[in-house]
């Protein structure tokens, strides 16, 4: 459509309260858009205004690298990469929008100067809670990345209107709390309903002949849903791409249905659009049996069709035929959560567009790579016949029609190997009928990876063994990385101007050059500085803690975390062991002298996840008597930290002197926890597991507390018939800590509220708590040991942030650009809308 306003004609100048960066400009920025947006004085104005306001004022300094980013890539029609993820945990975006821009400072003179409280606005934003823990944040960090090194990137999700459900802790017990996060408004995104699509669910398929005599199929859908997309800017550091993150929202396609409405059923037209809306109402937590959530796999589809509807409608947008589609997008599945967007590719070239399956088949395969995210075989998707067929019936027979051709190439290879067959198949036949997500996914991909070397290794070795063999070329380690802008300048201003001060700031955009930091390490009045940060953040935390907990720690204690999502195989039951150990040995000895220390946990458990919420109680019911033991007195405490979201995370992460990275060896896909932790100077206390290898690797084993068995000898020990009694028998130690738990010292006398933790510990202890406790209990004497000598601890502490260099997500980003996507960077040259003179 031409232009109603001839370009060449009119230059807009926004001069300049939208865009200049004066104070007296921000300030006037900020009033107006309080007067204007919100429509109130600042007489009655809440602090909720003034955020909305402030807000406001930095979205307007942000849209036009963003309006030129979008005309950039569209103009040079560059490749782009649309990472399609069920989740992104982005966390408050106002902060990071403000160092991105680099216009803190003067943003926070701006709002002092009108008499305001910096601090207390920023903490008004509701973060968008659109994750579960570390995949969603993983696609936060990896769209901060794209950004910054100026990689064209769209990340296409779902807006769920509730995202991860608040947590409180009542009793000891953890409570959901809905997550209204759009109840004041969201500043940051807009609303583009220009670009809705339509998704089709349901119904049945039919042939048809067409006009040239070709057999074709249409699929008579029983549900249409509108997808109405929303729009947030990712602003790049210090640079001026700012890419798009594009959330999905569900929408009946028309409010009201009148045809329904006139015979009377004005109810039933409400609840169609009801039932429409549903679709994007609430994220799912990740470690529920999913398996039958039909509104799960709605959710799935719908935002991979609108997303690749979308796709296309930009590709042929500038003119392009769809033959050229992989040369112009490289799309990522992250997890199998997407991975029905095979199927939907190859049904809208097909159907839709009328290509021949070869060709679609080539440009789907080209088109798409996977990142498996985990090993656990609960949380590998499968769906059954009857639930696809009933919803996507026409995805069924593409399904079909993908493993017919797929595994006749597999006979050729193996000739008379059923087994291998039944195992490499799309469709799993061994009892009831499923659909396997992940053999879609390597299948319909060219590249499959996973997130840590030891991971990529067990994904070769088990669970995509067969893959592997069939097709090695395919597979590649990509291991994970978190961004330093939030996790080090951001959350840790302190040691960020420290750093900054000794060694220049390029490190923020080039991890690696912390290395410098290494000449420092003998310093002594830099080793001193170090350690007064570490003093000062701690302090910060225990203020938090009171606040929230009512708890009273000692900033001087070693500060022992464990933060992240709950769950069996991460073990938080063994750090309650260690608890309880060492409160034993202290009530045996109260003279006993121990390096006072404070365990502080955060994370949420699935509301659905019993065993989890139990190991919740547990904590807290230890903390309960532990911190109130006269006898303990200062050298004990124990914290449940409530609600442990990314906003919580940031206080935390600069706080630790010691991290827990704890699992069984060979369950944690990488960790990125582990990461943040080491790269704010705590040391590790962990397993062989995950990225914990590899950030041992870099730091030195010297400087990393390592217990446990290894991934081999957990198999082999499972192999040979592992029995958690013989070590409860023989270990006095552990057998007086369980005891203890048995006894209802922990739980008002009640011998019971414990015993399905414990009895599944004597019983079948899975993730070998049992057999690592001993080697867990002899490290931490040798972290409590260390901590004595706080000279070397800092030195250590230094050393592992100079070598953390590697677990940067920029350094992944590139991998995944060079061997995956090849996709280049493309600067941003901003058409100068209004010069910043003042
Ligand atoms: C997580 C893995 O458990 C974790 O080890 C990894 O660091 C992270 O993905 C990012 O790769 N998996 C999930 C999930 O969060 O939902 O499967």
């Amino acid at each position: 459509m031409a232009s109603l306003i001839p370009s060449e004609k009119i230059s807009i100048v926004v001069e300049d309260d939208r865009t200049g960066l004066s104070i007296t400009t921000l300030k006037r920025a900020i009033a107006d858009n309080l007067f204007y947006n919100q429509g109130k004085f600042p007489t009655i104005a809440s602090k909720n205004d003034y955020y909305l306001a402030l807000a406001y004022t930095v979205r307007d300094r942000l849209v036009h690298h963003w309006l030129n980013t979008v005309q950039t890539y569209l103009k040079q029609e560059v490749k782009v990469v649309c990472y399609l993820s069920a989740e992104f945990l982005m966390g408050p975006h106002l902060n990071n929008n403000l160092i991105n821009l680099g216009i803190e400072s003067r943003i926070r003179q701006a709002v002092e100067e009108l008499g305001l409280d910096f601090q207390e606005l920023v903490d008004q934003e509701e973060e968008p809670g659109l994750g579960n823990g570390g995949l969603g944040r993983l696609a936060a960090c990896y769209l901060d990345s794209m950004a910054t090194l100026e990689i064209p990137a769209i990340g296409y999700g779902i807006r769920y209107e509730f995202g991860i459900f608040d947590q409180e802790i009542r009793d000891g017990w953890q409570v959901e709390i809905t997550d209204k996060w759009l109840q004041y408004g969201n500043p940051w995104e807009i609303a583009r309903p220009e670009y809705s699509v339509q998704v089709n669910l349901g119904g049945h398929t039919e042939t048809y002949v067409d006009r040239d005599g070709n057999y074709r199929v249409r699929w008579l859908p029983d549900r249409v849903i509108k997808g109405i997309p929303y729009d947030t800017p990712i602003v790049g550091y210090q640079v001026n791409t700012a890419n798009t993150l594009r959330l999905w929202k569900a929408e009946a396609i028309e409010s009201f249905n009148f045809q329904t409405f006139n015979i009377g059923n004005y109810y039933g037209a409400v609840n169609e659009k009801i039932y429409s809306e549903n679709i994007t109402k609430v994220l799912y937590p990740n470690d529920e049996q999913l398996q039958g959530k039909q509104l799960r796999l709605e959710q799935q589809y719908f935002f991979v069709s609108c997303s690749l509807q979308d796709m296309i409608r930009l590709h042929l947008s500038t003119g392009n035929s769809l033959d050229t589609f992989d040369g112009k997008f490289a799309i990522q599945l992250n997890d199998t959560h997407p991975a029905i967007a095979i199927a939907e590719l190859m049904r809208l070239l097909i159907d839709e567009r009328f290509m021949d399956w070869e060709q679609a088949w080539s440009i789907t395969e080209k088109s798409f790579g996977y990142t498996n995210h985990t090993l656990l075989p609960e949380a590998l998707e499968k769906w059954s016949l009857e639930l696809f067929n009933r919803l996507l019936p026409r995805h069924l027979e593409i399904i079909y029609e993908i493993n017919r051709r797929f595994l006749d190439r597999v006979r050729i290879k193996y000739p008379q190997d059923n087994d291998k067959l039944a195992r490499l198949s799309l469709i799993d036949e061994t009892g009831a009928r499923y659909v396997r997500m992940a053999h879609l996914a390597c299948v319909g991909s060219h590249a499959i990876n996973g997130v840590a070397e030891l991971h990529t290794h067990l994904l070769q070795q088990t669970v995509l063994k067969d893959f592997y063999q069939l097709f090695p070329e395919k597979f590649s380690n990509k291991t994970n990385g978190v961004t330093p802008r939030r996790w080090m300048v951001l959350s840790n201003p302190r040691l960020t101007k420290l750093i900054c001060s000794k060694i220049g700031d390029s490190w923020i955009k080039n991890l690696d050059e912390l290395r410098k930091l290494e000449q420092f390490v003998d310093d002594s009045a830099f080793c001193q500085q170090w350690q007064q940060i570490k003093q000062e953040v701690k302090q910060d935390l225990a203020i938090r803690i009171r606040q929230r907990t009512g708890i009273i720690v000692n900033p001087n204690s070693l500060f022992d975390i464990q933060a992240k999502r709950i769950h069996e195989y991460k073990r938080q039951h063994l750090n309650a062991l260690h608890i309880i150990t060492l409160y034993n040995c202290l009530k045996q000895n109260p003279n006993l002298d121990v390096i006072p220390r404070t365990f502080i946990f955060g994370g949420k458990a699935a509301p659905g996840y019993w065993m989890a919420k139990l190991m919740i109680k547990l904590i807290n019911s230890v903390g309960e008597i532990v911190n109130q033991d006269p006898d303990i007195c200062d050298r004990m405490k124990v914290v449940f930290f409530p609600d442990y979201n990314v906003t919580n995370a940031q206080p935390i992460y600069p706080a630790a002197d010691l991290s827990e990275q704890i699992s069984t060896a060979g369950k944690e896909a990488s960790g990125t926890g582990n990461m943040k932790f080491s790269l704010n100077g705590a040391l590790t206390i962990g397993t062989l597991d995950g990225a914990n290898v590899e950030i041992r690797e870099e730091v030195g084993a010297e400087n990393f507390f390592l217990f446990g068995l290894t991934a081999a000898e957990v198999q082999q020990l499972k192999t040979k018939g592992y029995n958690p009694r013989d070590y409860y028998n023989s270990n006095p130690q552990l057998k007086a800590a369980i005891d203890l738990i048995n006894s209802g010292f922990f739980s008002h006398g009640d011998t019971e509220l414990f015993k399905p933790l414990t009895e599944s510990l004597l019983n079948y202890d899975p993730y070998l708590l049992f057999a690592d406790y001993q080697s867990y209990i002899d490290c931490q004497k040798k972290v409590s040991q260390a901590f004595r000598d706080r000279a070397n601890w800092t030195k250590m502490s230094i050393l592992n942030v100079a070598r953390m260099g590697k677990f940067s997500s920029d350094r992944a980003i590139k991998e995944y650009c060079r061997d995956i996507w090849n996709v280049a960077p493309v600067p941003i040259e901003l058409e100068d809308l209004c010069p910043d003179g003042q």
